[in-house]
C-alpha cells in the first residue's frame, strides 16, 4: 500500500550510494551482535531483563537512518535498541536502562534527541504528537520543522491511545511519522487476533492520512519509505503512517517462553528470510564488499559489545532518593508522603 503522494526531490530522492549502504550493514551487524549478547547478559545476571529485536534491524536501522538529529525527535517503545544505536545514543546509557540503573536509562534524551525508553503500550505516540504540535506552533512563520518520529506495534495498535493521536495528529497537520513495527506478535497474540482488517496502514485513510505499508525486512525500502514521510511532513503537509512488515523471531521478552505459544515450524514459516543476511547478499550480488568487509563488521560488532558490556558492568547504583526528585517540577502533597515514607523505610534496612 501506498498512498503517499508527494514526490521526493534532492538528497531524500538520491539512491542509497555503495558507502551507504555498507553503514547500514555495519549498522545491523553490530544492532544484532548487541541484541543478541544482551540476552546473554541477563542469563549471566549482568541485566535483569531485555526486549530482543531479532529480525527487526532493517525495520528500526532503515527508519532511524531517515532521522536528522539536529531538529528532529524519536519517541520509542521498550523495543528499539537498534534505533538508538543507529542515532548514535550512548550505548552504555541506554542498556542501563535494561540494568534497571535508573528511570529511563542515563543517556541525555534533549541532546541524543531520543526520548525515554516507553514501557507504557502506546505511551509515547501521544508524546510524539505534542511535541510535533510545539514544532508547529514555533514554525508560525514557515521555515524547517523538526520531525517527530514515534514507534509501536501491531498490538498497539488497538490501543485508544493511538486512536487519539493519529486523530489529533491529522486534524493539527502536525509533522509526525507514525512507524507501526508489525512483528506479527503482542507477546503471544497474534497480528490476526489482534488487529482488525489485518492492516495498521489501512486505517490511517480514515483519518485522511497518507500511509505505505512497506517490506520492514528490506532495509533499503524502509529507508526510501522513511525518508519520504519525513519529507511529506517536514513540508508542513501532516503525519504520515507508515507499517513495516516484519517479525519477531526471538522472545517478546527475556521472561518469556514462546515455546508455549507459537511452534518451530510457525517461526521458520512467519520469518521469512533475514534482514542481514538479505543485505549481506545484495552487497555481494552487486559487488559493494567482499568476505573481508563482512568479517570487519563483525569483528568490530563484538569490539562495541565488550565495551558496552564492561560499562555496563562498572555501573554503581543512583541513590534510591532520586526516584522522587525528577517526577514533577514542583512535587506534590502524595509524593512528599511517598518519598517520606520510603526515606523511613530505609532507614531501618
Ligand atoms: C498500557 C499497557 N498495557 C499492557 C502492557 C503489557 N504489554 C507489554 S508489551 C505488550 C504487547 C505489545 O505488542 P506490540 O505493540 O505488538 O509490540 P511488540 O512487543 O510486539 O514490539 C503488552 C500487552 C503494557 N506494558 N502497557
Ligand atoms: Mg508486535
Amino acid at each position: 500500500m501506498d498512498t503517499l503522494p508527494l514526490a521526493v526531490s534532492g538528497d531524500d530522492a538520491a539512491p542509497l550510494t555503495p558507502d551507504q549502504l555498507r553503514e547500514l550493514y555495519t549498522l545491523m551487524a553490530s544492532v544484532r551482535h548487541l541484541d543478541t549478547s544482551a540476552i546473554a547478559w541477563q542469563r549471566q545476571g549482568i541485566i535483569p531483563g531485555y526486549a530482543p529485536e531479532l529480525g527487526q534491524e532493517a525495520a528500526q536501522v532503515g527508519s532511524a537512518y531517515a532521522v536528522d538529529t539536529s531538529r528532529d525527535f524519536v519517541f520509542p517503545t521498550y523495543r528499539e535498541m537498534g534505533v538508538a544505536r543507529t542515532m548514535g545514543v550512548d550505548m552504555v546509557g541506554y542498556m542501563s536502562t535494561h540494568k534497571a540503573t535508573w528511570h529511563g536509562g542515563l543517556y541525555n534524551p534533549l541532546e541524543s534527541r531520543l526520548a525515554p525508553i516507553q514501557a507504557v503500550v502506546a505511551g509515547s505516540v501521544l508524546h510524539a504528537v505534542g511535541w510535533a504540535h510545539g514544532q508547529t506552533l514555533e514554525n508560525t512563520g514557515g521555515g524547517t520543522t523538526g520531525v517527530a518520529m514515534t514507534y509501536f506495534g501491531d498490538g498497539a495498535s488497538s490501543q485508544g491511545d493511538v486512536h487519539e493521536a493519529l486523530n489529533f495528529a491529522a486534524v493539527m497537520k502536525a509533522p509526525v511519522v507514525f512507524f507501526v513495527q508489525n512483528n506479527g506478535w503482542a507477546i503471544s497474540v497474534p497480528t490476526e487476533r489482534q488487529v482488525a482488517g489485518g492492516s495498521v496502514a489501512a486505517r490511517a485513510a480514515g483519518y485522511g492520512m497518507p500511509a505505505l505499508q512497506v517490506d520492514g525486512n528490506d532495509v533499503v525500502a524502509v529507508v526510501e519509505a522513511t525518508r519520504r514521510a519525513f519529507a511529506h511532513a517536514r513540508a508542513g503537509h501532516g503525519p504520515v503512517l507508515i507499517e513495516a512488515m516484519t517479525y519477531r523471531r526471538g522472545p517478546h521478552s527475556t521472561s518469556d517462553d514462546p515455546g508455549r505459544y507459537r511452534s518451530l515450524d510457525e517461526e521458520r514459516d512467519g520469518a521469512g528470510a533475514d534482514p542481514l543476511e538479505r543485505l549481506k547478499q545484495r552487497l555481494l550480488a552487486e559487488g559493494i564488499a567482499d568476505e573481508a568487509f563482512f568479517a570487519e563488521a563483525l569483528a568490530a560488532a563484538k569490539a562495541e559489545e565488550e565495551a558496552i558490556r564492561t560499562g555496563i558492568q562498572a555501573l554503581g547504583s543512583r541513590p534510591g532518593a532520586e526516584m522522587f526528585d525528577l517526577v514533577f517540577q514542583e512535587p506534590t502533597p502524595a509524593l512528599q508522603a511517598q518519598a517520606a515514607n520510603w526515606r523511613e523505610e530505609s532507614e531501618h534496612v
